[in-house]
């Protein structure tokens, strides 16, 4: 009999560890968890960890021997200043290898005749505007628009989404009487901040940072303009949305792809806040051209009401908590 898991993929990153702190606390359910990397020490014995490539095929024919992925959250991915510099291995890790665990798991759900879940962090990347005049006249974007993305990661988001909805509505139709569909679920992620992991890889990394580098003392250059805005919000907000779309009712959603969100900010008013709680900070700026059109691609904020409607989306934490209650005394404490 093969064991029932949860598997996450991506464990090790950002978001796999806080979420499998949230999982593991619960109790209730086993875990499986696979990246590049081991997890950290004092994750051991939350979960059965393989360290492992998203890519390796192999290993999956393996896996799905001995497990029965119940829900499987696919955080694995290069994040989009990475993809940038790596487009083509960004495509097969973020592309193909979302594609096989589709696969995996839509054949997971006809043998066993129940829908797997299948949970995908997709991003504010996926939006691409034209110009700032238009970022500042649609200041909350709804999920159909502007998905014109300009980044590879942007385009391998948008093209997940698609493939999962795909996979969870189509898929074999014609080949099949009646198939058992895998149930994909997506969030549109702003950028998130954690008080207790720093982001590697992203465009979204001047937040996290600034914070981060100026509780250690440390200098920093942002490398985006003062007035540069985008949504944000902290990482249990993150997880709480990540838990609460997996466990809502199938019936009650309306979409495939949800956006949420928390707070809206410019870098200049991190920057304030950051210099409010750490006055001697220095935090300079030096505009990296690049990185800044990404995020003016980006909307500054993104519109959530479906969220709300169909599942109770509600962050816990508006800019003054996600500061003052989350990020500031956590990051403190941590450096201290
Ligand atoms: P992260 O970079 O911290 O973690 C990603 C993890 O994936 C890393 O531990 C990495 O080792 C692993 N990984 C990469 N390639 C792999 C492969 N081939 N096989 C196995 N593991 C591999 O990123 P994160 O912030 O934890 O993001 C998780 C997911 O959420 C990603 O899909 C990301 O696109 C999405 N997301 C994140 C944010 C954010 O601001 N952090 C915002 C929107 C969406
Ligand atoms: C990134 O900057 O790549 C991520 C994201 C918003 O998806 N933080």
């Amino acid at each position: 009999m093969r064991e029932k898991v949860i598997l996450i993929t991506g464990a090790a990153g950002e978001i796999g560890q806080a979420l499998v702190h949230s999982l593991a606390a619960n109790g209730t359910n086993k875990l499986l968890t696979l990246d590049l990397s081991p997890m950290p020490a004092e994750f051991r014995g939350l979960s059965t960890h393989i360290v492992g490539d998203i890519l390796d095929g192999r290993l999956f024919e393996r896996l799905v021997t001995q497990y029965d992925f119940d829900i499987i959250f696919h955080l694995a991915a290069l994040l989009s200043t990475r993809a940038e510099f790596s487009p083509e291995l960004a495509h097969r890790v973020n592309v193909e290898g979302t594609l096989s665990l589709l696969k995996l798991a839509a054949e997971q759900s006809q043998a066993r005749n129940r829908p797997v879940r299948f949970i995908f962090p997709s991003s504010i990347a996926a939006y691409g505007l034209p110009n700032l005049e238009i970022k500042a006249r649609d200041e909350y974007v709804r999920e159909w628009d502007w998905n014109m993305p300009t980044t590879m990661y942007g385009c391998n988001k948008l093209y997940c989404e698609m493939l999962g909805s795909y996979f969870c509505h189509h898929y074999q139709r014609l080949a099949v009487n009646r198939p058992v569909m895998l149930d994909f679920r997506s969030l549109r992620f702003p950028g998130l901040i954690s008080a207790f992991t720093l982001p590697t890889g992203g465009t979204t990394d001047y937040g996290p940072e600034m914070i981060h580098a100026a509780a250690q003392g440390k200098p920093y250059a942002c490398f985006v303009r003062p007035d540069s805005r985008l949504p944000f919000m902290v990482m249990p907000d993150a997880v709480k949305a990540l838990l609460l779309l997996a466990e809502s009712p199938r019936a009650n959603l309306t979409r495939d792809v949800y956006n949420v969100t928390s707070f809206s900010i410019s870098a200049a008013e991190i920057r304030q806040r950051v210099l409010d709680a750490f006055p001697g900070a220095q935090i300079d700026y030096a505009i990296d051209e690049r990185r800044q059109g990404i995020v003016d691609s980006w909307p500054a904020g993104i519109n959530d009401r479906a969220a709300q409607r169909d599942w109770g989306w509600r962050a816990n934490y508006d800019v003054e908590r996600a500061f003052n209650e989350y990020l500031i005394p956590n990051i403190r404490q941590r450096y201290e």
